[in-house]
């Protein structure tokens, strides 16, 4: 199908690289190519905000080594071919169910990536392969990321899906630990132009604390920044718990049950006690308790630096204990809960964790995942159970997941590896057939996540931009025929598999809203468009909406029209008071003080007078990377190399260290180039990840490879509660290479 069009156009899309979900505008030619992307100014959230990841869309679009068509591997001779879909799909039909037939559905695993929480495909098609699979062998980058934030939200709130953010533009006071928005664009806590968000913070005469063992951009534009020792967030906030009772500093606002607990579990983690693992003083420790509970608003804002440490969970916890401690949770300018316009998933009962345990290491599932961290262990420790095939969606866990070398042996010796994906990576060179998405702008855009986790209520649609070609298939096609492959079944004659499943979503959610009789009424020019169509109208704005409850002048009237309507997207108004409204506790009471989390701290105490590694590794994030797969996009890997290690100067001078340093820990061992730096604090050294590409299929990826971060980390090394890895805080030793 030849698509002609006047030359060149404007076109208008959200940015699916991170959660910053900017509004983009792009000018394509009469060739469809991107020939340009700036901000588009006229988004009410992002207001022309973009960062050089979106500038170069247009870059990463016309990459020549982006896959177009299924790949299939010749396993003798380790080659590609290319292959049409029906053959790509027939070898899946042929292959994939022997595998469950022969050792049952936990011999086939599941890992979906990060891109997932970014596309309308990851969203709305991923979960009928998860069913279709019917296997408990399923893992994701949740358990490399935020999985202690959503435990720690479910136990609090009954529901791991209701996230407390900052509310940034009102704030008087944000104590942020463990995150650099101005490399990341911010995470659980969606906010374009999270930089200018900070800065007009601090000009309205607010106060910004960083907590963080690298003076990172945030740190340097903030009011204060602490180092803090590497995995000790929780005794930090602690201490400032503690402070709070002591000093009779308390103002809970909110119903809570378990506040006694809470000041018993505080009473020994004085701010004496907690300095001498933090690296922060006592005095300064209850300073800042102080501030949060002078400032008229204040809210605790902690991200991955926290997250993916040994005692992620408990101090996820401890943020929004001091969140409500301080009086500041579900107030303007405190901690606050979005409220996304389309419909999520309704949940009935409270949240549990471990109501299955891993069969190798017996680690806890949460929200029916298991920890990615023991992903080698149940590919590689035969037993009834034991993995033997994988499908990956949208992910790179070779690169991204702890004891990545381990895991890149484990792939190898699958039986079989289905792997949907843009590229030919160090994850996917281990498939046996690679099925690729189509081109972004061919896809169409939702925030279906992130919108959850905004920091002002907000709504957009992007329709594809450019229509499917002639033998091109949508990821939600493909992931729509991936299920029914994976379950031995053929598309049946003039049945196309996406109709299909869509129309029994469609008929199932109006039933249960009450809704049957208007399935005629849903708007889009096909079931994908029809199912955003019904989930912004039942949602919390939607025109079928049962309680409007507010004054917002959206209330009521959203639906697909409308989005098309205002392509800019739509304001829906500053963050609003939710609670009890959003709560899922039996108690439909905040649970301060759940079990689980009293259960951990004996692993805290335990640990707070340890001996400490003399060097332990963190990460770091940078602008021009997005995890592992920006690295062929040329614009963003250009100058000098930034695979390099971090190491304050007194440091690399004590050990002798310049050029190339030997970096050693329990789990690997890496050759990297050092770059002393002030910016980060004595013991501490910080590498990238999503490096490590010497063997990429990916022309410029080769060409500025570095080194995989993930062969140091440690597999063996989890939060207890959620079972998430642990990246920060890794011991290492180092020698001069
Ligand atoms: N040491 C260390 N390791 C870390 C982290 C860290 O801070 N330190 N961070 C962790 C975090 S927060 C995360 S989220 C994980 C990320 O872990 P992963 O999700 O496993 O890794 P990514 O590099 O994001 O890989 C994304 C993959 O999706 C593909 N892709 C891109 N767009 C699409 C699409 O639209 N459809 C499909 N099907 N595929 C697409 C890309 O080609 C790439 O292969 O890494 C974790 N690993
Ligand atoms: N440019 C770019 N943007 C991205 C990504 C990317 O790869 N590149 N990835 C996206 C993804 S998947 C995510 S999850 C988000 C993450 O977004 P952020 O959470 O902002 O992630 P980072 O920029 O890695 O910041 C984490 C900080 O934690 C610090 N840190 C390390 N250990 C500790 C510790 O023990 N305690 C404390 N207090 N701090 C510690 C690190 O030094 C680092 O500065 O970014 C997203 N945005
Ligand atoms: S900040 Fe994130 S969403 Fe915005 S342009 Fe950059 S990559 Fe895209
Ligand atoms: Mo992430």
């Amino acid at each position: 199908m030849t698509h002609v069009t006047d030359s060149p156009r404007t076109l208008l899309r959200t940015c699916p690289l991170c959660e910053a979900v900017c509004g983009l505008e792009l000018t394509l030619d009469s060739d469809d190519r991107i020939v340009s992307v700036r901000g588009d100014h006229a988004d009410p959230f992002s207001k022309g905000f973009i960062c050089p990841k979106g500038a170069t869309l247009g870059h990463l679009d016309s990459d020549p080594d982006r896959l177009t068509a299924p790949m299939i591997r010749d396993r003798a001779t380790d080659t590609w071919r290319t292959a049409s879909w029906d053959e790509a799909f027939g070898v899946i039909r042929e292959r994939l169910p022997q595998v469950s037939a022969a050792h049952g559905n936990q011999a086939v695993g599941l890992y979906l990536g990060n891109p997932n929480a970014h596309t309308v495909a990851g969203a709305l098609y991923v979960p009928l392969l998860i069913r279709a699979l019917g296997t408990r062998s399923l893992f994701s980058a949740s358990t490399a990321d935020q999985m202690p934030k959503q435990v720690s939200s479910g136990l609090l709130f009954g529901d791991p899906l209701t996230v407390a953010v900052p509310d940034l533009d009102r704030t008087d006071y944000l104590l942020m630990l463990g995150a650099n928005p101005l490399e990341s664009n911010g995470s659980l806590c969606t906010a374009p132009d999270f930089p200018g968000r900070l800065k007009a913070l601090r000009q309205r005469g607010g106060r910004f604390v960083v907590v963080d063992p690298r003076r990172t951009r945030t740190a340097k534009l903030a009011d204060e920044h602490l180092f803090v020792r590497p995995g000790s967030d929780a005794y930090l906030l602690f201490g400032i718990v503690h402070t709070l009772f002591a000093e009779n500093l308390t103002d809970v606002r909110v119903e809570v049950n378990g506040l006694d607990e809470v000041r018993a579990a505080a009473a020994d983690f004085t701010p004496e006690l907690v300095a001498g693992r933090t690296g922060v003083p006592a005095e300064t420790i209850v300073r800042i308790a102080r501030e949060l509970a002078a400032a008229p608003t204040a809210a605790v804002y902690a991200r991955i630096g926290t997250c993916t440490a040994e005692f992620g969970t408990l101090t996820q916890w401890l943020v929004d204990v001091v969140n409500v401690l301080t009086g500041n949770l579900d107030t303007p300018g405190g901690a606050m809960f979005a409220t996304g316009a389309a419909l999520g998933i309704v949940r009935s009962r409270p949240f549990r964790t471990a109501r299955w345990g891993s069969r190798v290491r017996g680690l806890p599932e949460a929200m029916g995942e298991l920890p990615v961290a023991t992903l080698a262990d149940e590919i590689l420790t035969p037993g009834d159970g034991q993995i033997r095939a994988m499908v990956t969606v949208a992910g790179n866990p070779v690169l991204s997941a702890p004891s990545g070398a381990r895991l890149d042996s484990a792939f190898a010796g699958l039986e079989f590896m289905v792997s949907v994906d843009r590229y030919l990576n160090e994850t996917t060179r281990h498939a046996d057939v690679i099925l690729p998405p189509p081109r972004i702008l061919q896809s169409p855009h939702y925030d279906f996540a992130l919108l959850n986790f905004a920091v002002h209520n907000y709504a957009r649609y992007s329709r594809p931009l450019i229509p499917l070609g002639e033998g091109e298939l949508s990821e939600a096609e493909v992931l729509a025929r991936l299920a029914l492959a994976v379950s031995g079944q053929e598309p049946q004659p003039g049945l196309d598999p996406l109709t299909v499943v869509d129309e029994i979503v469609i008929a199932g959610t109006l039933h249960k809203a009450g809704m049957a009789e208007r399935r005629g009424e849903l708007l889009g020019d096909n079931t994908t468009e029809q199912r955003i169509d019904m989930m912004l109208r039942l949602g919390p704005f939607g025109e079928w909406a049962s309680t409007p409850d507010d004054a917002s002048e959206w209330r009521g009237k959203l639906n697909l029209r409308v989005l098309l309507d205002n392509p800019h997207g739509i304001d829906l108004g500053p963050l609003e008071s939710r609670l009890p409204g959003v709560l899922r506790t039996a108690s439909r009471r905040v649970e301060l003080a759940p079990p689980e989390m009293l259960a951990d701290l004996e692993r805290l105490r335990a640990r707070v007078r340890a001996e400490q590694p003399e060097m332990v590794l963190v990460g770091r994030r940078q602008l021009r990377s997005n995890n592992s797969w920006l690295h062929n996009v040329g614009p963003l890997v250009g100058g000098s190399n930034r695979c390099t290690l971090h190491i304050n100067p007194e440091d690399a001078a004590r050990l002798g260290l310049n050029g190339l340093a030997v970096v050693k820990s329990a789990a690997g061992t890496l050759t990297v180039e050092v770059e002393p730096t002030d910016d980060i604090m004595p013991g501490v050294v910080s590498l990238p990840h999503g490096w490590g590409h010497e063997d990429s299929e990916q022309s410029v990826a080769r060409a500025h490879a570095g080194v995989n971060a993930n062969v140091l980390t440690d597999d063996s090394l989890v939060d207890a509660p959620s079972g998430n890895a642990v990246f920060n805080g890794v011991p290492v030793t180092l020698t001069r290479a």
